[in-house]
């Protein structure tokens, strides 16, 4: 199957034995009867599996190239699996620019169990090396980078974490199995807050993990039912549905946002607009090669670096509705500093572009006129 089938058909045969429904079944159930003890047809409790689960676990699966799916309450819960992989002592290499959230379950849990991280600039990826020791586990990559829309050259990475035998994990939230598909590209582990653009309607928290190793997929199964973070079958539902029109959705906020990055650009009143699609994006030939496309993602800051006036623009926003999150149909937008980004410490989160004035969009699939008019009339 190619990829737009996928989103409709993939890993979906024969769901519903009963009586041949085309959606999965909502499995609204805790439990599953059981003829004599471990009697039973493949679900016993509903945290260890779940038959509607059990069905976006497979078109994850299929989604990405992989081989094994698995689904989680959020995208934290996600990365808190695959953290749990490690030990006291062991070290990681992130990339310095991530999600706010990404970065305090590291900093502020893990770190606090005894694992180490390095938060390194991977544009250039051969700057991994030098912080790869022999308590290196994992090298954890986000690309684009939330919300500075770094590119990480995902190849490159993994030619380096094969050379070392550590575990590459993608974050590959912001860009979708329709941009791009880490696990094809060397990546052992591919989360996603699919929360975003794999649910896609801004009505559902969720986490995914794609891995293709049997040894992998068990010890994080494991972890999954061991540390209990799934997530329920109503939700799993309407991902199920989300993940149909994926492939649409995506070219559409590519396309709107491609408009909305240029119309930026030329404005008089803005100073730097961080977009991938951008011959002058210093990674922009890296994006080209690895992405199908250039994502729904615009970040982009004021000319002064004022606080104020940026606070005035998404205040001023009226399609664009000023929220947290990304991903969904509808247009929104967010300033990292004070929102999505405000738990990491100011001199780190300028060190990585994440100023004052930094205005981060999540391009909606509205018509596009109105996108760009509402934006005018914001930006003054
Ligand atoms: O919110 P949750 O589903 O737990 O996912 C966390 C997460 C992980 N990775 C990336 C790249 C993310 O963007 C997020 C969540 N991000 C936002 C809520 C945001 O507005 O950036």
């Amino acid at each position: 199957m190619k990829f737009n089938t996928k989103t409709i058909h993939g890993g979906q045969q024969n769901v519903d034995p009963a009586y041949g429904s085309v959606m999965p079944p909502i499995y609204q159930t805790t439990t599953f009867s059981q003829t004599t003890p471990g009697g039973h047809k493949g679900f016993e409790y509903a945290r260890s599996g779940n038959p509607t689960r059990a069905a976006l676990e497979r078109a994850f699966a299929c989604l990405e190239n992989g081989t094994y799916g698995l689904a989680f309450g959020s995208g934290l819960a996600a990365i808190d699996a695959v953290m749990k992989l490690l030990k006291p002592g062991d070290e990681v290499v992130s990339t310095s620019d991530l999600y706010g959230g990404t970065y305090r379950l590291f900093t502020k849990i893990f770190q606090g169990f005894g694992i180490k991280f390095h938060f390194v600039g991977m544009e250039n990826a051969d700057a991994i090396e030098k912080y790869i020791n022999d308590k290196t586990k994992l090298i954890w990559v986000e690309t684009p980078t939330n919300p500075m829309m770094n590119i990480i050259d995902i190849k490159k990475v993994a030619s380096i974490t094969k050379k070392h035998k550590v575990l590459l994990a993608v974050d590959n939230t912001f860009a979708t199995p329709y941009l791009q598909q880490p696990l094809e590209m060397g990546a052992d582990i591919v989360m996603h807050s699919a929360t975003k653009y794999l649910g896609g309607h801004s009505d559902v928290v969720m986490g995914a993990l794609i891995v293709n190793t049997k040894d992998l997929a068990d010890r994080l199964y494991f972890i999954q039912n061991a540390s209990g973070a799934i997530c329920g079958p109503q939700d799993s539902f309407l991902v199920l549905r989300g993940l149909k029109t994926l492939h649409i959705r995506m070219q559409r906020h590519c396309e709107n946002a491609e408009v909305v990055a240029e119309y930026l650009a030329s404005h008089p009143k803005i100073e730097k607009v961080y977009w991938p699609g951008f011959q002058d994006h210093p990674n922009h030939k890296i994006a080209k090669a690895q992405m199908k496309d250039f994502g729904g993602m615009i970040s982009f800051v004021t000319k002064g670096n004022n606080y104020a006036e940026a606070i005035k623009i998404v205040e001023n926003l009226k399609i664009f509705t000023l929220a947290e999150s990304l991903g969904g149909v509808e247009s929104l937008a967010g300033h990292p500093a004070s929102m999505t980004h405000a738990s990491i410490p100011k001199a780190e989160r300028e060190r990585i572009g994440v100023v004052d004035s930094l205005i981060r969009l999540s391009v909606g699939i509205e018509d596009i006129e109105d996108l760009i008019e509402d934006l005018k009339q914001a930006i003054g």
